[in-house]
């Protein structure tokens, strides 16, 4: 059995355990796991180039933990409960038994076209049961998944098939969320004939009967696919570093990377962190209400539940359909006992329907959850008393899609919850606050950038195609660790609070948005010549996007000219990266060097144009005053 930790007590002593001997602490995590073949060495621990194996030589089938090995114990026990977006639409149960059944035809129907070990399947994929079914189909036959977000536009997700070569693309008709129905097959046309020449399949799930366009040669209906195929699909035997999958995320500088994660490390993480975080008990109902197109659906809606032979929870749509009350119509109906969403979620749902909880019989949760970004203050005690009505802690959990897991959170009903705070480090993580200059800044009551100091199962092992890229952005910041990127602080008892991201990266409503990545498609529209994108605070995103723009030309009619830049990052990346608020201005401000000073403009646009320090060493202070009057804040 997963160590579950029911004490403060134990708590302490499997921290110190992990601390004084990660090896044993984790090979007995592992151990509770079914392996074809055991590993010969716990961890090869190199952080410099960077080079961090665990379970080495160990062989395994993360999908025969995730179902084979249950199908004795709980064969008959709902796997995945799936909500459709419309309320009066039956849900539908999925046994582990026949999930398994499901997961091996759709392996099967990916063999007969060819795909094998190592392969890459890129998915673009609604909140069906179906992706989960492909991403372990993908699995079992040891092809690595790519799942690219839904919302993401044609050019990003050619961006990201290009970047890993897929050979099939799944993908659904269209994408029912909310009172939308959006055409996906139609996104996935223009993306692949955008010199994706590595695809040879698109398998398409028939979910709305809409109307699409049809390649012969290359789609193929997944009812289709799966007819005639066998129910049994022998799991291809798997090294334990061979990889899982890709999921590309956003960086300060560049195009999206892609974070790979390997097989038997993340299997292990994956599943301690469900059991401990989240306390699930035999026969509870978990709802994780993330998309399966970001970390936190890969690891807490289908890899660590189901690898804990718990019941899933999956919902098709969205917060508000059809109105502010649905996630607590769906916990009631489904009697939910651990609750897992975003702030930005909380928030606008506080502010759609502030009493719209009170409505509803959420008595059966026991654990709410809350990840992505910092929850603040207000959130929080809504989010308590509200949802969770003093008898559900909150485990506000910080990690990131390069950890595959959680790293510091409350343990719920064992250390104590305290407003915006990330609390304690799970045991087998050892985190540090540095000063910029590297110096771990020791004791209690610091502030500086979050660091960890050695390593665990699931951190990123590379990003993809480009070593190089993934030693830079976090190994070689502070000799000997990982970098995370974000600022946090530490308070008297040694709790963690994350402050939030210290490079250019911009949260919004929990997705990472990289400033760079938007700058890049302004650029796109003819009539700019550059522009500076930062972040501000927002009431319900939590950070919004603010875009200086710099034209060729006087900006006659500003909206026109604002709706066609939209239009632009609609385009190039997708309406998520839309700016929130375009502002005009004749120069950015620019140092000696000809950077951009975004610090004048991250101000700025914080309604901090009083506090702007010093601007005299810029090559052009005298664009600060035309940059302050304009300022749409
Ligand atoms: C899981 C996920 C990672 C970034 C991370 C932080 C921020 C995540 C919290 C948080 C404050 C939290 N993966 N972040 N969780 N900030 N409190 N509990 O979100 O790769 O998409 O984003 O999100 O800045 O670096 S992610």
């Amino acid at each position: 059995m997963t160590l579950q930790i029911k004490s403060i007590e134990q708590y302490q002593e499997a921290y110190d355990k992990s601390v004084e001997d990660p090896e044993g602490f984790w090979a007995e995590q592992a151990s509770t796991f079914l392996w074809r073949k055991k590993w010969h060495t716990v961890l090869k621990n190199d952080f410099i180039t960077p080079d961090v194996q665990w379970f080495v030589g160990g062989k395994m089938n993360i999908t025969e933990n995730c179902l084979d090995r249950h199908i004795a114990t709980r064969g008959d026990q709902d796997a995945i409960i799936w909500e459709p977006n419309e309320p009066d639409e039956p849900s539908v149960h999925l046994t582990y038994r026949e999930l398994l059944a499901e997961v091996n035809k759709c392996a099967n129907a990916l063999k007969s076209f060819g795909v094998k070990k190592g392969d890459r399947i890129c998915f673009y994929m609604p909140m069906i049961p179906q992706v989960a079914i492909a991403i372990l189909a993908c699995a079992r036959i040891g092809a690595i998944h790519s799942v690219v977000f839904a919302g993401f536009s044609a050019n990003a997700l050619a961006e990201r098939i290009k970047d890993s070569q897929c050979k099939v693309v799944i993908c659904s008709d269209y994408n029912r969320r909310g009172p939308k129905n959006i055409p996906v097959k139609d996104v996935v046309d223009e993306a692949v004939s955008m010199g994706c020449d590595s695809v040879e399949k698109v398998l398409v799930f028939q979910s709305t009967g809409g109307k699409v366009m049809w390649e012969p040669n290359r789609d193929v209906w997944w009812h289709d696919a799966i007819k005639g195929m066998s129910k049994e699909c022998a799991p291809e035997i798997m090294d334990s570093e061979d990889m899982l999958f890709i999921l590309y995320t956003s960086g300060s500088t560049g195009k999206p990377k892609g974070v790979v994660h390997t097989c038997g490390g993340y299997m292990v993480y994956t599943s301690y962190t469900f059991m401990n975080v989240f306390q699930y008990q035999e026969g509870d109902i978990y709802w994780c209400t993330a998309d399966v197109g970001w970390i936190t659906g890969h690891s807490y809606i289908i890899y660590g539940p189901l690898l804990s032979g718990a019941t899933t929870l999956m919902f098709e749509g969205v917060p508000g359909h059809p109105d502010a009350g649905r996630f607590w119509h769906i916990c009631e109906k489904h009697r939910v006992n651990q609750f897992y969403t975003a702030p930005t979620a909380i928030r606008a749902l506080m502010a759609a329907g502030y009493n719209a909880p009170n409505s509803y019989d959420l008595s059966s949760l026991k654990v709410i959850g809350s990840v992505g970004e910092p929850i603040n203050e207000e959130a929080w005690h809504w989010y308590d008393e509200k949802v969770g009505r003093g008898n559900a802690p909150i485990v506000d959990t910080w990690w990131q899609t390069e950890t595959g897991g959680i790293m510091i959170t409350p343990l719920p009903g064992i250390t104590d919850s305290k407003p915006c705070f990330a609390s304690y480090p799970l045991p087998g993580i050892q985190p540090c606050i540095l000063d910029a200059n590297g110096i771990e800044l020791t004791g209690n009551e610091v502030e500086g950038l979050l660091c960890i100091k050695f390593p665990w199962p699931s951190i990123l092992r590379t990003t993809y195609g480009d070593h190089e890229r993934c030693r830079s952005n976090y190994f070689a910041a502070f000799p000997n660790m990982y970098f995370t990127g974000d600022g946090a602080k530490r308070d008297t008892d040694g709790r963690y609070r994350i402050i939030g991201r210290v490079d250019d990266v911009i949260n919004v409503s929990g997705h990472r948005i990289g400033t760079a990545e938007v700058e890049d498609a302004i650029d796109q529209h003819s009539g700019v010549v550059e522009s500076a994108v930062v972040g501000y605070p927002h009431d319900i995103k939590g950070q919004g996007i603010y875009a200086y723009v710099k034209a060729h030309h006087e900006v006659i009619d500003e909206d026109h000219f604002r709706r066609e830049i939209l239009a632009v990052v609609t385009k190039e990346i997708g309406p998520i990266a839309k700016p929130d608020i375009i502002q005009f201005v004749s120069q950015l401000p620019k140092t000696r060097s000809g950077k951009i000073m975004r610090r004048i403009l991250r101000k700025i646009a914080s309604g901090e144009s009083d506090s702007l320090g010093d601007t005299s060493t810029l090559l052009n202070p005298e664009c600060v005053e035309e940059l302050k009057a304009g300022a749409l804040v």
